[in-house]
């Protein structure tokens, strides 16, 4: 199951890591948008060192009470990024973003993926998507995420999760995106409890039957720190075992912060994975 990510073709049976790259002005010391462009590139290729085959690029913080950013201020911080990663290093350039302006933007500039937490809601997002051509991850949001780790609930969250990813690969096809290029994220974190996070995890399996490419994030996560007590700063043991047990479950994309020790961690997974073949 081979997917094209603007020119890169990366096997989706394998498990491919993805480095986070943060470009909010709290993300970095100095203001100036040409220094964080230099900053942003140099931590992209570090990454890309690292093994990592996916960088994904966002300019818009989903954590809750972070304050909203118009589209031009998204722009200003992503394109540029977007650009320099996208000529200067052999990876694909994902970019976190919900916008659907910002998406045909950076789709111009040489980004092979979008990568949406709010599962292309936003009016015109299939649309553009369609046309652009390009790969999209789906992901699970329960509400929006300023307010959606207030009481999250479910009668039963694996189902809901299916059940929501299915509807809206329903509207993003008709709208003309190919299921080809569909990647599934159960999204964890977004509305979600430790418990249905550790649910979720749990069955991950029960998405594949889905039949799409899987993409997880659960990087230092509070999921973790809720499991082991540790502080942000403190969790890339647990984030490697997440990652483990993700891709001992499938899943094809790991979202991460910390790419040298995850693709370590994948490799080993995939190496008693070929040998048991
Ligand atoms: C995820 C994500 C974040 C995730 C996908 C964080 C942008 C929060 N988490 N995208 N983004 N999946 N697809 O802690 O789990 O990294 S932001």
């Amino acid at each position: 199951m081979q997917i094209n990510f603007a020119g890169r073709t990366l096997d989706m049976s394998g498990c491919h890591v993805m480095g986070i790259l943060n470009v909010t002005p709290d993300s970095f010391s100095d203001g100036g948008r040409y220094n964080t462009v230099e900053i942003a590139l140099a931590r992209a290729r570090e990454m890309v060192a690292d093994g990592a085959a996916f960088i994904d690029v966002g300019g818009e913080s989903t954590r809750p009470g972070a304050t909203p950013v118009s589209i031009e201020e998204e722009l200003a911080r992503v394109c540029p990024v977007v650009e320099a990663i996208a000529r200067d290093l052999d990876v694909v350039v994902s970019v976190d973003t919900s916008s659907p302006q910002v998406m045909a933007e950076v789709v111009k500039l040489g980004a092979g993926m979008i990568n949406d937490v709010r599962a292309l809601q936003r009016d015109g997002a299939p649309e553009v998507v369609a046309r652009a051509e390009v790969p999209v991850c789906v992901m699970h949001i329960q509400g929006e995420p300023d307010t959606m780790q207030d009481d999250p609930r479910y009668r039963n969250v694996r189902r809901e999760v299916s059940s929501f990813l299915t509807e809206r690969m329903r509207v993003i096809e008709k709208a003309g995106v190919r299921p080809d290029n569909i990647i599934l994220d159960p999204g964890f974190g977004f509305g979600k409890s430790p418990q249905h996070n550790l649910q979720l995890l749990a069955s991950l399996e029960q998405l594949q039957l889905l039949g799409h490419p899987m993409l997880v994030g659960m990087s230092r996560k509070s999921m973790l720190g809720h499991i082991t007590g540790r502080d942000v700063s403190e969790r890339l043991p647990a984030s490697l075992a997440a990652a483990t047990i993700s891709a001992m479950k499938g899943a094809s994309i790991i979202r991460v912060h910390d790419v040298r020790e995850t693709v370590d961690a994948v490799k080993v997974v995939t190496a008693m994975e070929e040998a048991g073949r």
